[in-house]
């Protein structure tokens, strides 16, 4: 007779749960053609000016073109409060990729945050991530 206690039985079960496990994971963070990371681009220089206060953004969407060399120089204007900026992308399953987030500052303050755009044109969503129910905004990815 055979039953649970048997090695194999037991391995059998490990790689059901194993299966399952790689099963969410899918799902989690479906599979993204990996792309090469690209070198700055002449002419794809941008410098935004992204100001946080009364726990707002100065601006509700932020426009690139695709690998764009992205500056962002942000002020922190809220006494004693935390802000920071990060841009991520939409996955399936309610979960975000994260293209850039940035290191938070508290207010008054200053800091560049710099990074490349996606690759691929589309919509992403920057916010703070402290209070992204407030701060938030759309992350506009065009061609040239
Ligand atoms: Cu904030």
């Amino acid at each position: 007779m055979i039953g649970i206690n048997q090695p194999y039985i037991r391995l059998e079960l490990l790689l059901m749960i194993v299966a399952a496990l790689i099963g969410l994971a899918a799902c989690a963070a479906p599979a993204l053609t990996p792309r090469p990371t690209p070198g700055p681009v002449p002419g794809r220089n941008v410098t935004i000016d992204l100001v946080a206060q009364n726990l707002t953004f100065n601006m509700s969407t932020i426009t690139v073109l695709e690998s764009a060399s992205v500056k962002i120089d942000f002020k922190n204007k809220d006494d004693l409060v935390a802000h920071n900026l990060a841009v991520y992308r939409n996955l399936a399953c309610g979960q975000a990729e994260p293209i850039f987030v940035g290191d938070t500052i508290t207010g008054p303050g200053a800091t560049v945050y710099e990074f490349t755009a996606p690759m691929s044109s589309g919509s992403y969503f920057f916010e703070c991530d402290v209070h992204p129910q407030y701060m938030n905004g759309a992350f506009v990815v065009t061609v040239p």
